[in-house]
């Protein structure tokens, strides 16, 4: 009784807040959500130095240059003497996101190295008081934004500041004990409000790198967010264990499977956020045009960077790859703004699937050279059409389904030719919401593809987690043999399937770390086999490109009917080491 008492309270409690506020969750998040893809711009003193100090090339990410060469404060802050982008056009940022088809802009205001790109009356050290450009960067590239319907947003570092006594992270300058609430009530508080004050409708605070800010502390910053602007979006690492408005996935990590509730993926185009001269590192407009679809079908935003240079341009090179994604959605759009992600559990060899109330939008990578089969789709078809063909004219297609395998095959009859050379978009219209058979179905090719976290986990009887978010997408902290994994699929095509056992790399993607040796059992149709964990083969993976999936070559299993079948993982020994087994999932490859 008490608990329901409680229950009901902090349901009503939080009722009225909202109320209060005069926004629900869902008012809060539409735009965000129905966005999909957000231009991210890192932009700092750091790009001065470019990536080299005194002559060295400093490896690793550029906006960390201060860190990574233990630069003195007082030698930093000279940079701010040099900062004049003399060549920042807002203009010209805000129509290279819109041209791209990004519907908000999310900007450094101050990142960790403490430099305020917007004019500060909490710290002298910001881009109007201390630089002879003079000019409040910020507020230049609102303006513009509220001007041009794009929503804005501020990223702001509120625990690692390398420039304050009192901030995290800086023990080459401040070895000292620090006040960390001195640093939050004195600059962090201020910079927030002036940020939220003085800018118009701010999108969302972008926090980034919490460290050791306690639940109280991110809890406040949090409340001073809400009571200033109640409808701009929090977002996932402000730290503490606070609720906030959606995740953050690792940087440019993208789980390997759909993934429920609110969350993006913060990605680089080449390897670096804040400029780097030679970081020539670029993703292709192909592979940045498939992550932002593979994302959507994941159910996930795409928040993707861009480092301006010292003199306040974007590198051609980044301009060239968001205009060709650019043409991409003048045409493709539809297929992402406002979609969920795929009905079905795992990826597909030919590309991936969004769907929005009706609609399944097929997003084809390889177009096959004859028919093109989607499995395991239950809903009656209504019509299928390019979505690049402004008449849409009706695709031929059948639907079939085997009553003894209770399976659905939709068969289309698509074009010799594919629309588009990146990603070719069928529409399939159906007679309600899109609804997938329970079980994995069959690939067409043959394959079937059991993904680690839609397995039935379990630790002896009792249901067992594992989380799936280690960079490359697989398992974090498997290290308890106890816990195996087990899936049931259907076979369609009997004979013999060779077991592809797949793991990932994790870690930091400069130094990506990967431990094998782990002993595993396969079971499945009355057969079994112990294999150890050894990397076989390591593959580039375009769908998360830092880290290789790894793969271990399991032995072969038959099923000599067609029907639906179980197999289960069973560690026997699992290495502790390292990361411990980064499992992500299991193939059935027919054997030819
Ligand atoms: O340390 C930062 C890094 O510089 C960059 O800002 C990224 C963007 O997501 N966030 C942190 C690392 O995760």
């Amino acid at each position: 009784m008490k608990k329901i008492f409680l229950i009901v309270t902090v349901l009503i409690y939080s009722a009225t807040t909202l109320f209060a506020q005069g926004i629900t969750q869902d008012e809060r998040m539409q735009w965000w959500r129905d966005g999909r893809f957000g231009l991210f711009i890192h932009w700092g003193l750091y790009s001065i130095p470019a990536g080299e100090w005194k002559g060295k090339e400093v490896p690793k990410i550029g906006e960390w240059i201060m860190k990574n060469a233990q630069i003195p404060v007082a030698e930093y802050r000279e940079l701010a003497k040099q900062f004049n982008p003399v060549k920042f056009d807002p203009k010209a940022f805000v129509a290279l996101a819109k041209n791209a088809g990004m519907k908000y802009i999310t900007i450094t205001s101050k990142h960790h190295d403490g430099f305020a790109m917007f004019k500060s009356n909490a710290s002298p050290y910001n881009v109007v008081d201390a630089t002879p450009y003079k000019k409040d960067i910020i507020k230049m590239l609102a303006d513009e934004c509220h001007k041009q319907g794009m929503k804005i947003c501020f990223y702001y570092s509120q625990s690692r500041d390398w420039n304050e006594p009192n901030g995290l992270d800086n023990d080459w300058d401040y070895p000292a004990e620090r006040n960390f609430q001195k640093y939050l009530d004195e600059k962090v508080k201020p910079q927030l409000t002036e940020l939220l004050t003085n800018y118009g409708p701010i999108g969302m605070i972008w926090f980034d790198t919490p460290m050791s800010i306690t639940k109280e502390q991110a809890q406040s910053l949090k409340d001073l967010v809400r009571k200033i602007q109640p409808a701009t979006i929090i977002s996932g690492r402000l730290g503490g264990g606070v609720e906030t408005d959606y995740s953050s996935t690792s940087d440019n990590a993208i789980p390997s499977i759909v993934t429920p509730g609110d969350w993006e993926v913060p990605a680089t185009l080449n390897n670096t956020w804040g400029f780097k001269k030679n970081d020539h590192e670029w993703k292709s407009p192909e592979t940045t045009t498939r992550l932002l679809f593979d994302i959507a079908s994941k159910g996930g935003n795409y928040l993707l960077n861009v480092g301006p240079t010292a003199e306040g341009l974007i590198p051609q090179e980044s301009v060239n790859i968001l205009n060709r994604v650019g043409e991409w959605m003048k045409i493709n759009s539809e297929a992402i703004y406002g979609t969920k992600g795929s009905p079905f559990t795992s990826e597909f060899d030919w590309g991936n699937i969004t769907q929005k109330g009706n609609k399944l939008y097929v997003g084809i990578y390889d177009w096959p050279k004859g028919e093109f089969y989607l499995e395991g789709l239950k809903n009656k078809v209504q019509k299928i059409y390019l979505l690049a063909d402004p008449a849409k004219k009706a695709i031929k297609f059948t639907e079939s389904y085997d009553k003894k395998l209770d399976h659905h095959r939709l068969k289309i009859a698509l074009p010799a030719a594919a629309p588009d050379k990146i990603v070719s978009v069928v529409v399939v219209e159906l007679d309600g919401a899109p609804q997938a058979e329970q079980f994995i179905a069959q690939q067409h090719n043959g394959k079937v593809n059991l993904p680690g976290p839609v397995a039935d986990i379990r630790k002896g009887d009792e249901k067992a987690k594992l989380n799936f978010v280690t960079r490359g997408g697989g398992a974090n902290g498997y290290t308890d043999p106890k816990i195996t994994l087990g899936w049931s699929f259907k076979i369609e095509k009997p004979g013999t399937y060779s077991v592809d056992i797949v793991s990932n790399e994790t870690g930091n993607h400069e130094v990506p770390q990967w431990e094998g040796d782990h002993i595993i059992k396969i079971k499945s149709n009355g057969q079994e086999f112990e294999t150890k964990v050894t990397a076989d083969k390591k593959e580039y993976n375009q769908r998360n490109q830092y880290w290789h999936n790894i793969h271990t070559n399991g032995k072969i299993i038959r099923f000599d009917k067609a029907g639906t079948y179980t197999l289960s993982l069973i560690p026997v020994q699992l290495s502790t080491k390292n990361v411990g087994f980064t499992f992500r999932e299991i193939n059935l490859l027919p054997v030819k």
